[in-house]
């Protein structure tokens, strides 16, 4: 999979193909990301590529020419390389990103990534040329560089080869619609704190019913419209109800928590 990012700090992108999982899979040819700067992209002789607002207010935005050239361009290269790409820009106003959006990102051959600053792009650019509008979140980051870095860390290790474990993304939280369950390490006892009995117990039916049923009370205790959106089996129902029988049991004020809600 290709991502060319249009960017004006290209130097950022360090943070995400210098080391670990995104570097690696950089290294064995599974993804490849381009980075290119539409300042190069300008033709006048100071290189801008912002100008103040219509109608007055705070900030810069960034120009249509060298925005759309640097798209251009990159979706050029990309075709030559046999990749026909979809032209994304990220911004607070895009569809809020979630993982199974990810996995339909992943499934794409290639994508132009635009990571504006200032106040953002000007607007008939995103006419003209964007495809989709995406947001990591509701808040507001002074660029949209780490915006592209989250989407793609979140793309490239869902590719094949890309994780050491063949089903650790089976079995990421949000990969089947749910919150993780708890992880535990050596030692086995930390002061008071005990590793639960059932992961020692080397019954893989067992432990693995034990996560689920983990997975199904932590989101129902945190993220409840998770859940509400997803739905549950029979046999998911009846593992949470236990999981929160006991939870009620032997910690009171969690259950008390929600029904005050
Ligand atoms: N920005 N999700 C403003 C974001 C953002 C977000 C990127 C800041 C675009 C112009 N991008 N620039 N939230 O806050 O994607």
């Amino acid at each position: 999979m290709r991502f060319d990012v249009i960017t004006l700090f290209p130097a950022q992108f360090t943070a995400l193909t210098e080391e670990g999982v995104v570097a690696r899979a950089l290294q064995r040819r599974i993804a490849e990301i381009h980075l290119r700067n539409p300042r190069d992209d300008t033709t006048d002789v100071h290189r801008s590529v912002d100008d103040r607002p219509y109608g007055g207010g705070p900030g810069m935005v960034m120009r249509y020419a060298p925005l759309r050239a640097a798209i251009e361009a990159a979706r050029a290269e990309a075709a030559a390389a046999g990749v026909r790409s979809r032209v994304a820009y990220l911004s607070p106003q895009g569809e809020r990103i979630h993982q199974a959006k990810i996995a339909r990102i992943s499934a794409a051959p290639g994508w132009v990534l635009i990571a504006g600053r200032y106040e953002g792009v000007d607007e008939r650019l995103i006419e003209d040329c964007v495809d989709e509008e995406w947001s990591i979140g509701d808040y507001v980051l002074s660029g949209g560089e780490l915006a592209a870095m989250v989407v793609m860390d979140a793309v490239i290790r869902l590719l094949p080869g890309a994780l050491g474990h063949a089903d650790s993304a089976r079995q990421d939280s949000h990969a089947n619609g749910l919150l993780d369950c708890p992880h535990y390490t050596r030692p086995e006892t930390i002061a008071d704190q005990r590793v639960p009995q059932v992961l020692l117990s080397g019954d893989h039916r067992a432990i693995e019913r034990w996560r689920l049923q983990q997975a199904l009370g932590r989101t129902w205790q945190r993220r409840p419209e998770l859940l509400q959106e997803r739905g549950m089996s029979d046999v998911e129902q009846q593992l949470l109800d236990d999981y929160l029988r006991e939870a009620s049991r032997s910690r009171p004020s969690v259950g008390a928590e929600q029904s005050e809600q």
